[in-house]
């Protein structure tokens, strides 16, 4: 396993592990752990080996956001600097990842924490697992894709709700709303996260990089144009190994063996 400070790297199995290693802070986030972070992602987009990623952190906490700490001081932080250098990369890292991004969330998530799980295409979660848009309480408002996401995920006004009020969505809840797909149990969490992790990374993964971004698009556009765009990603779909593969295994009633090309 690859250490880069307070962030973990580790590739098994076709699927990317990064770890967010801040436990005794709850993996509080702090500008070289965010660039560590666009930097993994960008690695997992180009790297061969790797068919989903996995995104966690070590101990009680997944995220408890921006470490305040690290932006209060005698000087002024600029926060629309630390917003579009350090979150952004991130959120827009995850979205144009042509591999699925897991977030496996094992505690806490507040602030840019909870944000950062809801920029995943996938959550699973920890029993213990709450949601927190703990901004207001320090007088922010969301960022992190905060204000994107909450909205599509759970309709407007209980997207108002959560990030006015900053109170906990437990696992559970979050699981009602569509937002969580699966919980599994404290004891359990790492080892079922990867198994969940891995059962994705073995689906013909270049369909799913075409239905991700076919779904990003698709959210800013008119049904026309989503119908033309579906049509050409089905073309390249249609040209992929896992493709032929799928129909074969279907004919020949066997188990598909998908490569992700
Ligand atoms: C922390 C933090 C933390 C430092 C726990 N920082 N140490 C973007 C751009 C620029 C600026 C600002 O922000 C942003 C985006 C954002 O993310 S804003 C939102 C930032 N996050 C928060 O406001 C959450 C702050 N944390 C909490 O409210 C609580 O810690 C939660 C509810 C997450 C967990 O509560 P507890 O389970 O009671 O744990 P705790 O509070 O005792 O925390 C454990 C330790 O972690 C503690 O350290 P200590 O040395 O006293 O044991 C905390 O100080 C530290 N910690 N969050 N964000």
């Amino acid at each position: 396993m690859a250490e880069h400070q307070n962030v973990l790297f580790e590739i098994s199995q076709g699927v990317a592990t990064i770890t967010l290693n801040r436990p005794e802070k709850l993996n509080a986030l702090t500008m070289d752990m965010l660039h560590q972070l666009a930097l993994l992602i960008a690695k997992c987009a180009e790297h061969d080996d790797v068919r989903a990623v996995i995104l966690t952190g070590v101990g009680r906490g997944f995220s408890a956001g921006q470490d305040l700490a690290a932006v209060q001081g005698n000087q002024p932080v600029n926060f629309e600097q630390v917003v579009r250098e350090g979150y952004n990369p991130v959120v827009q890292g995850i979205a144009a990842c042509p591999k699925p991004v897991i977030a496996a969330v094992n505690g806490v998530a507040a602030g840019a924490g909870a944000n950062l799980a809801l920029a995943c295409d996938l959550l699973v979660a920890a029993e213990s697992a709450v949601f927190i848009q703990a901004f207001t309480a320090i007088g922010l408002m969301p960022d992190s894709g905060g204000t994107w996401f909450l909205p599509r995920i759970f309709g407007l006004h209980k997207a108002k709700e959560l990030a006015f009020l900053g109170e906990r969505l437990t696992a559970a809840e979050a699981k009602q709303w569509g937002m969580v797909a699966r919980i599994f149990t404290h004891e359990n969490f790492a080892a079922e996260s990867f198994q969940f992790a891995h059962q994705i990374a073995t689906l013909p993964t270049a369909a799913l990089a075409m239905t991700k971004a076919a779904m990003h698009q698709a959210l800013s556009l008119p049904l026309a144009e989503a119908l033309d765009a579906e049509a050409k990603w089905q073309g390249k779909a249609g040209l992929t190994t896992d493709h032929a593969e799928g129909v074969a295994a279907f004919l020949e009633k066997r188990k598909p063996h998908f490569q992700g090309k």
